[in-house]
């Protein structure tokens, strides 16, 4: 016999920062936002928990007979990721993205796991994965409120946390919903550098800079000086909220080397050796160019307009067989050019660089 008790204080133990406990009812609002966005388009093809609603939304699936979800949030924010490095072009990874905090959330998760099957209990870690609406869980298990960015805030860190569960078939008592923090504030709505919080908690796919960057084909062109400086994922509507304000105390360090990559390295460096650096991050089809098509975008919007070496290899590959490339090659050396004439700077370098 293990209580929820227990199970919350081995998963505290274990770095996680809340730990709550609910049920294997189906998430029926969830269930409804994930068929609503589809229907208009707002899931932008995504597969992910919108490709089988009916599974994402109902644990009772997860195990033969799933009676408890022990929901789990990690924290990852860390300090001051500090300015770009100078004298070279860099995009800025999202935080989340600069360690695998996936790795370390399933490692805590599968201590209580481990306490779960030592007293004769069934469990199945679920983290990120297609078989589950993560903060739906997180929301009812009472780890905090679902915000108006659709981010799930745990009370006294704020967004900044990776979530996860663990199904059980052991019976234990549930959690109380947090209450709402998000008051009067709106920041997130009005911080969007594109507008994809289209409604509290809606996020229009479509216009989400974080899905642009993992999506294949062309960046799309009315986005792309708005991308700024991002080449993995986008922090804006989190580095904005006040209850996610810096890193919490015991956060999971972010590596502050992590969250700038060199561009002109990133487009010289072999797919081999790319996809072993960045492997872990979302790359369409595992296909580098994808990473390289980013950092073009980026490169034409953080790039000195008038760097040699920057303009040569984008000359390059602007001339260049690969027209996936050569287009984006060809479209940062136009915004350079806007750039270093005073024309282009409405969207301007993104968040921290070149400060
Ligand atoms: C698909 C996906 C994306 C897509 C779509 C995001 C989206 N909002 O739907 C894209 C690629 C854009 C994305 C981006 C990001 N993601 Co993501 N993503 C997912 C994934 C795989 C599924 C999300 C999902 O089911 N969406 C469907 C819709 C219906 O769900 P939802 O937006 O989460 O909806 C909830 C709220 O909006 C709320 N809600 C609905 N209506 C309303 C109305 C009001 C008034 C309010 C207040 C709330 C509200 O209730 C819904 C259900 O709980 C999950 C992992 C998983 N398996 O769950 C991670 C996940 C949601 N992502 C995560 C992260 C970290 C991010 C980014 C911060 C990464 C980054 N820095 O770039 C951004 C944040 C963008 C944002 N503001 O949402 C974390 C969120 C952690 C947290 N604290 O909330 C998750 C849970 C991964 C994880 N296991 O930790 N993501
Ligand atoms: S991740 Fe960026 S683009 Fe997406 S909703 Fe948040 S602020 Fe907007
Ligand atoms: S920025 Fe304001 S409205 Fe948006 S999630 Fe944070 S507290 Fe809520």
């Amino acid at each position: 016999m293990v209580t929820a008790a227990e199970l919350k204080r081995i998963g505290l133990d274990a770095g996680l920062v809340a730990v709550g406990v609910t049920g294997a009812e189906t998430f029926t609002q969830a269930r409804d936002a994930i068929e609503a966005r589809k229907a208009e388009g707002m899931h932008a093809g995504m597969s992910f928990t919108f490709k089988d609603p009916a599974r994402s939304t109902e644990p009772a699936r997860l195990l033969p007979d799933t009676r408890s979800l022990v929901v789990g949030a990690l924290p990852y924010a860390g300090g001051d990721l500090g300015a770009a490095p100078a004298g070279r072009p860099s995009g800025q990874v999202a935080r989340y993205a600069t360690d695998d905090h996936y790795a370390l959330l399933k490692a805590a998760l599968g201590e209580i796991s481990t306490a779960l099957r030592a007293a004769g209990h069934r469990s199945r870690i679920v983290a990120d994965d297609n078989a589950l609406v993560d903060r739906a869980a997180a929301v009812r298990a009472g780890l905090g409120w679902a915000g108006r960015s659709a981010n799930v805030l745990v009370p006294g860190h704020g967004s900044w946390v990776v979530l996860g569960a663990v199904a059980t078939d052991a019976e234990l008592d549930h959690d109380e919903l947090v209450a709402d923090g998000c008051g009067t504030c709106r920041r997130c709505l009005d911080a969007c550098p594109t507008g994809a919080i289209v409604a509290p908690g809606v996020v229009d796919a479509r216009r989400c800079l974080a899905w642009m960057l993992q999506v294949e084909g062309p960046f799309p062109v009315e986005h792309r000086e708005a991308l700024g400086g991002r080449l993995y994922g986008c922090d804006d509507c989190q580095e904005v909220c006040p209850p996610s304000r810096r890193g919490p105390e015991g956060a999971v360090g972010v590596d502050a080397t992590a969250a700038w990559v060199d561009l002109l390295d990133l487009l010289d460096s072999p797919d081999d050796e790319l996809l072993a650096r960045h492997g872990r991050w979302y790359v369409p089809r595992r296909d580098p160019r994808y990473l390289r098509r980013n950092a073009l975008v980026v490169m034409g919007n953080v790039a000195e307009p008038d760097d040699a070496r920057v303009l040569s290899r984008l000359t390059t590959l602007a001339e260049g067989d690969d027209e996936l490339l050569a287009e984006h090659a060809s479209w940062a050396l136009r915004r350079l050019a806007d750039r270093r004439a005073g024309t282009g700077a409405a969207a301007g370098p993104g968040p921290g660089v070149g400060e």
